[in-house]
């Protein structure tokens, strides 16, 4: 196999890996194909939940035909005994000829080790093919794992004139339903979503995955709040039991406030976790903790200023609409001449009049 093959084999397994980005749980979503004589004669990508992993579902799926096949895998095949056996073992058993891996995997348990059983039982073993690529689809689990913070992608949208909403006026469009269902399909790809009070309170929204079919796909649904004051009436806290709603309090704030029990017992009666921490990276720590990888924050511009100013962004989307808000608008903290040199421009895409640009951190 050429290595233009490699490179198209593994382009398939990174675009099936998508398939269950953000529902995978701790887990990364993989993906892997099984192709013999140039042919993919099985697929699989990680369960929802996580588990079974990508190569056994993979294996099974092409039956006999995986002897003497090459099986590529976005991520290294584990060798560690989890609630399932490892998948190393699983590829030497039936007998593949060789695995192609775009990238290590940087758990403790796995690193490297997965690789070395492979080559050690006699199979071929090629890493490093479309890394890049696949960096990108894995970014959340990665910064999980390297950084034990969960990561961050910034998702902005703002007017022809540089605004990202109209002080007092709720929600106000910017962006058309091509966009929206973009949105949405990132919302679907996350495990959690941020919004600060003063978006939650100024304009109550949802912030779950509405796109058909693809509902239960919702991240779970943070709201900084310092001093606790998300109201009980707000579609997130009447949606909390559906969906998960986290209320992030100020560990300083605690003492300062006689009101503050009393509606911490409220919200929980209601179904809002509520969990107090000193900073936003420590926040970030936290969730990293809690096995949540992939984090959106969208808005508003106070939070967006916040984790740009402690530089904890590691992507941006920035949706620019074709509509214009005019100067009594809440002024976007980030334009497109406004991003930092710290950021990659990646490219630009179209959905409908509007446009999106994206960027990830160097
Ligand atoms: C694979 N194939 O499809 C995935 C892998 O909790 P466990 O036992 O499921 O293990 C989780 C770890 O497995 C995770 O941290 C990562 O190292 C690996 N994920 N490995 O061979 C897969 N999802
Ligand atoms: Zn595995």
């Amino acid at each position: 196999m050429s290595a233009a093959d490699d490179r198209r084999f593994m382009a398939v397994a990174i675009r099936l890996s998508r398939w269950h980005a953000g529902r995978t749980t701790s887990n990364p979503s993989v993906g892997c194909v099984v192709v013999k004589d140039g042919i993919i004669v099985g697929r699989g990508v990680t369960a929802r939940s996580g588990r079974p992993h990508a190569e056994p579902q993979a294996l099974a799926d092409a039956g006999e035909r995986a002897r003497g096949a090459t099986a590529y895998v976005t991520l290294e095949p584990c060798s560690h005994h989890g609630r399932t056996p490892p998948c190393s073992d699983a590829l030497i058993a039936v007998g593949v000829a060789r695995v192609v891996v775009a990238l290590t995997d940087p758990d403790p348990r796995v690193s490297g080790r997965g690789l070395r059983l492979l080559a050690e039982a006699g199979i071929e073993v090629e890493s490093g093919v479309m890394e890049e690529e696949a960096r990108r689809a894995l970014a959340p689990y990665l910064t999980r794992q390297t950084k034990k913070r969960a990561h961050v992608t910034l998702k902005l949208a703002v007017s022809a004139d540089g605004m990202i909403g109209l002080s007092g006026a709720g929600q106000v469009a910017i962006t058309g339903p091509a966009a929206r269902a973009q949105v949405h399909m990132l919302r679907a790809e996350s495990d959690a979503i941020l919004v600060g009070i003063g978006t939650a309170i100024a304009d109550d929204p949802e912030l779950t995955c509405r796109l058909p079919g693809l509902e239960k796909d919702s991240p779970a649904r943070i709201v900084l709040d310092r001093d606790l004051r998300l109201p009980l009436a707000s579609k997130l806290v009447r949606t909390a039991a559906e969906v998960p709603v986290i209320a992030v309090a100020s560990s300083a704030r605690l003492a300062l406030d006689a009101g503050f029990s009393e509606r911490r017992a409220a919200l929980e009666l209601a179904g809002v976790q509520t969990v107090e921490a000193g900073s936003i990276a420590a926040f970030l720590a936290m969730l990293a903790d809690w096995g949540v990888s992939g984090l959106i924050v969208e808005g508003g511009a106070t939070v967006a200023a916040a984790f740009l100013e402690a530089d904890l962004v590691d992507r941006i989307q920035l949706y620019e609409g074709a509509v214009t808000i005019g100067p009594q608008g809440i002024a976007s903290p980030l334009t497109r001449a406004h991003i930092g040199s710290g950021f990659a421009f990646l490219g630009e895409s179209r959905f409908g009049p509007d446009r999106r640009f994206d960027y990830e951190r160097i």
